[in-house]
């Protein structure tokens, strides 16, 4: 995926304006936003067409689809049907359930981005301990795509020698979480922002602000 300024919008604002809004203030500088359950649940999937129709943009669908392998392809299918071009599933559910996206995808022309280790405390309560194996399930399985945490750049890090630098790795947790966007992307392809744009007073220089501390 090729994303500008290799920043990713978090769009989890909870109604449809608010997110017209937002995109809107700064289309100038991303193309590609990530829509999760908030938003998708309060305006239903619907929204991912409208913003795609109205802004052009390129939308990973956070669904973190974690589920038996007949239920995860049901989700996938109508998620890309939708409109996303881009799912993120869990990794910890195993080989089957993760194959299952990964056909989806390929079925659609679409991809498919594999959650390693999650960006906040608790995952390191039972995520961490299997988060390398999880990377290194993926790479197995030939997926190119992985979701690493900004948080942690040591373990950043660490899932990037598994994936190797031909993968494409996007992060979350940069801003509010903690992570710090320029040494994030020494190791990962893409930054994830949410709150540190969409709450700020001004959304358009938060964003020429972020994207000048990354160079
Ligand atoms: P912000 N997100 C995350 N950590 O934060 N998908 C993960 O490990 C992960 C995610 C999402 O903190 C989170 O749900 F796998 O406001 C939110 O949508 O900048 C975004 O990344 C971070 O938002």
């Amino acid at each position: 995926m090729n994303i500008k300024n290799n920043l990713i919008l978090a769009l989890d604002v909870m109604n449809e304006s608010d997110a017209i809004e937002i995109c809107d203030s700064i289309k100038e500088y991303i193309d590609t936003i990530k829509i999760g359950y908030p938003l998708a649940l309060a305006e239903g999937l619907e929204i991912i067409n409208k913003l795609k129709n109205k802004f052009g943009f390129k939308v990973i669908c956070d669904f973190k689809v974690a589920d038996i392998d007949a239920t995860n392809s049901k989700i996938c299918d109508e998620t890309f049907k939708a409109g996303a071009d881009a799912i993120i599933c869990h990794g910890f559910v195993g080989e089957d359930s993760v194959q299952a996206c990964l056909n989806m995808a390929n079925k659609h022309g679409k991809e498919l981005f594999l959650l390693t280790e999650m960006s906040h405390p608790g995952a390191k309560m039972f995520l961490q301990k299997n988060a390398d194996a999880i990377a290194q399930m993926g790479v197995d399985m030939g997926i190119t795509n992985y979701v690493a945490p900004a948080t942690r750049l040591d373990r950043l890090s660490e899932i990037r020698n598994i994936v190797g630098n031909e993968s494409y790795i996007i992060s979350p947790g940069v801003g509010k979480q903690g992570g710090d966007g320029k040494k994030t992307l020494e190791y990962s392809n893409a930054i994830i922002v949410g709150r540190s744009i969409y709450e700020s007073e001004k959304p358009k220089t938060a964003c020429k602000n972020l994207i000048e501390s990354l160079k």
